[in-house]
């Protein structure tokens, strides 16, 4: 399965075998409002924006361009099209401000920017500080270069670069502890990698599977479920913009949705609105992002008789590495190292711990971390393990089980916090005088990012002033990450070199 010929396109494997393989008519891409592309409609506006790229905008092979966008046709247009031109894909989200992506920008080089009109203005802003040359097109809405206009007037014919199976395909900016994001990159192979392991060994899909997952494409998580396993199975892909967890059963209702890959948050929500009903239609549900709690694993496979494939994977790693799913499937464990890797829990002298054992989860398979000129990189893979910051537990029967994180990242609702980053926007209030930021546990996120805050002498500490802080980190970081909870304290916690005891306050939290 994991031997790929020396030159390799992924884009060109995944889109256009899958037209040859499932025929030109078979729908490949869905959204709520009705729209429908076929596979042979998504080849033709892939070439298209392709011939754009090449002809139009000069890429040449090896070029970065950076997306920034919603998941909808156009996201997956784009993707698709950057990688069969062989250029480097780096996906952003669209949540994040000038100030999270200026520092992607820099690091990533991008020459090229497709941009969805909404999301336009942050990109513009780093054009002028960072990347003056960067050549932005956006799409939709009324802009005068679009994107689509532009991809209208190209005949559809493009051969696809002839790209090396270890060519970069993409950058997967991962945001680090530390708030300075990390930049893993991926080869051609590895997107086909992900589909010959957790796909066709987990997942599993059908040609007649429409599959719906809430993960933007810049989270590995939903470019595999909606790309990746999709097109490689032949199967469709609704893609929604932005759904709550409640419209989000509303479509598996009405979509005729057969498979869900979201976080457990969002199944946590659909169980608590009394909304679960909504979910009988379909034949698997994916949960990864953070650990699913058992207790509502159990709820879901005894009202639905629905057994969730948890997983967990890294944006390193480029997706899911341990899992499980039907009868394989231990309730209260994640699951089996994904057929294609192994693993292994080291304890503090990182030698292998016996079964039982708590420790740091390491990782070995066809894919790895690779950051982009990066010394974490040194922490990270350690004599070729990977060592993913999650602490696990294998039992006797080698199935392993989630513990926590290891380092001090905050993972609210699948999405991964660095503290500092939230500590900076917090301290750029003028009313600030110092922010500490942790995880705080929560039965509805998993955990919130909670925060600790001095004030300045004289100013009044009450709820104007906590919802004044979180509207300014929310308009300065992506609003995600904002602080849900906000304590005003005196003094922070430090020692004697003047650190932050980051677990003096995560103590403060529990009581
Ligand atoms: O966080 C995860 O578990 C995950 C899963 C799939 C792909 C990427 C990631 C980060």
């Amino acid at each position: 399965d994991l031997q790929y010929p020396e030159r390799l396109n992924a884009a060109a494997e995944l889109l256009d075998v899958a037209v040859d393989r499932w025929g030109a008519d078979r729908p490949a891409l869905r959204t709520p409002d009705g729209a429908e592309w076929t596979y042979g409609e998504l080849q033709r506006r892939v070439n298209q924006v392709a011939q754009v790229l090449v002809e139009d905008l000069g890429l040449e092979p090896g070029n970065r361009v950076l997306l920034r966008s919603p998941n909808n046709p156009w996201t997956v247009v784009s993707w698709l099209a950057v990688l069969k031109a062989g250029g480097i894909v780096v996906t952003t989200m669209a949540a994040l401000r000038a100030r999270e992506l200026g520092p992607i920008v820099a690091r990533t080089k991008p020459v090229i920017a497709l941009v969805d009109h909404r999301f336009i203005e942050d990109v513009a802003v780093v054009r002028d500080t960072e990347a003056p040359d960067l050549v932005v097109v956006a799409y939709g809405g009324e802009v005068e270069d679009d994107l689509t206009r532009r991809a209208e007037g190209k005949s559809g014919e493009f051969v696809a670069v002839d790209t090396a199976a270890d060519d970069v395909a993409l950058f997967g900016p991962t945001s680090g502890s530390t708030g300075v994001p990390k930049i893993t990159t991926h080869f051609h192979r590895d997107v086909l990698s992900i589909d010959n392991t957790f796909g066709r060994h987990v997942l599993r899909l059908e040609p007649d599977d429409v599959v719906s997952c809430t993960a933007p494409f810049a989270f590995t998580f939903g470019l595999g479920m909606l790309v990746v396993f999709t097109l490689r199975a032949g199967a469709s892909a609704l893609l929604t913009e932005a759904a709550t967890p409640v419209e989000l059963a509303d479509l598996v209702a009405t979509q005729g949705v057969t498979v869900l890959a979201t976080a457990p948050t969002a199944y946590k929500q659909i169980v608590k609105s009394g909304n679960l009903d909504k979910l009988r239609g379909l034949r698997a549900a994916v949960s990864a992002g953070e650990h699913i709690p058992q207790e509502l694993w159990e709820t879901v496979r005894d009202e639905l008789g629905l057994r969730i494939i948890d997983g967990i994977g890294a944006t390193e790693m480029l997706h899911i590495f341990i899992s499980a799913a039907g009868d394989d499937i231990r309730p209260g464990a994640t699951g089996k190292p994904v057929p294609g890797y192994r693993a292994t829990i080291l304890g503090d002298d990182d030698q292998p711990v016996p079964a039982g054992t708590e420790g740091r989860l390491a990782v070995i398979g066809p894919v790895g971390c690779r950051y982009l000129d990066d010394d974490r990189q040194r922490a990270y893979v350690v004599d070729g393990w990977n060592v993913t910051g999650d602490t696990f537990l294998e039992d006797e029967d080698g199935y392993f089980h989630y513990r926590a994180r290891t380092d001090s990242m905050i993972v609210s609702s699948g999405y991964n916090i660095g503290a500092p980053e939230v500590e900076a926007a917090i301290d750029g209030h003028p009313d600030v005088v110092e922010a500490g930021v942790v995880g705080e546990p929560d039965p509805e996120r998993g955990c919130i990012v909670s925060a600790f805050v001095v004030l300045r002498e004289g100013v009044v500490a009450d709820d104007a002033k906590v919802k004044e802080i979180q509207d300014h980190v929310k308009s300065t970081i992506a609003p995600y990450k904002y602080p849900r909870r906000i304590r005003f304290v005196e003094a922070l916690p430090r020692n004697t070199s003047g650190k932050l005891q980051h677990f003096k306050l995560r103590e403060l939290t529990t009581q």
